[in-house]
């Protein structure tokens, strides 16, 4: 199995392993990952992380062997799904974390920009080098990276194939945090800062602020008004502000 999903205490962990390749995309881990997320998505895992298995790479991008002689549809067809599987995150019911732990480049590199947060090991390096090879990139790259970091330095970064590491990456708000040590323990902490809140009212969150980037200010701001008045009609925000009231810790049921 060139991919493994697994529990560690309440988060899940998918761990992309294919070292020989680092972990390069083919269709068949891409497939696996869409099935992965679903299950995921059906369990009651508080946050799912990304990692790549060995000590180079996240992940090297889409499989360059198998992208090569591939027709024009086909090459449609397989942006098209590795889009579709990534997009999955966008949905999740919880949050998502790429613990980018060595070579985050091209597809490997968009699967990270699908996630709501990517922390990065000292040795990171991420970029979109797929201008290099004659193409641009196709798994959501030329629309997530400029939401991230701009339009300016998201041009630079395609156009260029520019990679960035760890350092540039934070100052440039590509990641949030340099991990030390192990990415997997270094993204399980990071999580613990936002596993203990309301799962329905941390999405209602992330979905207000994703729609940020595409939305005009005013429809931007309706979406904050209905989602503010649903999370309001939640037990946990009762069991929030009561707590507060009573000078207690909340205990949050997802309801
Ligand atoms: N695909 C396939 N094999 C790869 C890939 C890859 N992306 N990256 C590395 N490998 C393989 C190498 O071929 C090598 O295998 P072998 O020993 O059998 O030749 C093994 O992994 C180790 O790689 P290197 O020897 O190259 O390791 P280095 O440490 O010297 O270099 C690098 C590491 C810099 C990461 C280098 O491997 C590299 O540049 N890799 C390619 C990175 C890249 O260009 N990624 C973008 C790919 S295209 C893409 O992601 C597009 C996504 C959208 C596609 C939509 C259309 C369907």
């Amino acid at each position: 199995m060139e991919m493994q999903l697994e529990r560690r205490d309440e988060m899940a962990v998918i761990t992309l392993n294919r070292p020989h390749a680092l972990n390069a995309l083919n269709s068949a881990l891409i497939r696996d990952i869409g099935a992965a997320i679903d299950e995921v998505a059906a369990s009651d895992a508080r946050t799912l992380i990304f990692t790549g298995a060995g000590e180079k790479a996240f992940c090297a991008g889409a499989d360059i062997k198998e992208l090569l002689g591939r027709s024009m549809m086909d090459s449609k067809r397989g942006a098209e799904f590795g889009q579709r599987t990534f997009a999955k995150l966008d949905t999740l019911p919880m949050p998502s974390i790429a613990a980018i732990n060595g070579y985050a480049f091209g597809g490997g590199m968009e699967l990270a920009l699908a996630c709501t947060f990517r922390l990065a090991t000292a040795n990171a390096k991420m970029g979109l080098p797929e201008i290099k090879l004659g193409a641009i990139p196709g798994y959501g790259g030329t629309q997530r990276l400029p939401r991230v970091i701009g339009e300016a330095r998201a041009l630079e970064m395609i156009m260029t194939g520019r990679a960035v590491g760890a350092e540039e990456a934070e100052r440039i708000g590509l990641v949030s945090r340099i991990l030390d040590g192990d990415a997997v323990e270094g993204a399980i902490a990071f999580a613990r800062d936002f596993t203990g809140y309301s799962l329905p009212v941390l999405q209602m969150a992330r979905e207000a602020v994703m729609r940020a980037g595409d939305t005009p200010v005013d429809a931007g701001l309706k979406i904050e008004a209905d989602l503010n008045t649903l999370a309001f009609q939640t037990e946990d925000m009762i069991e929030g502000m009561t707590a507060f009231v009573e000078k207690r810790e909340a205990k949050f049921k997802d309801g």
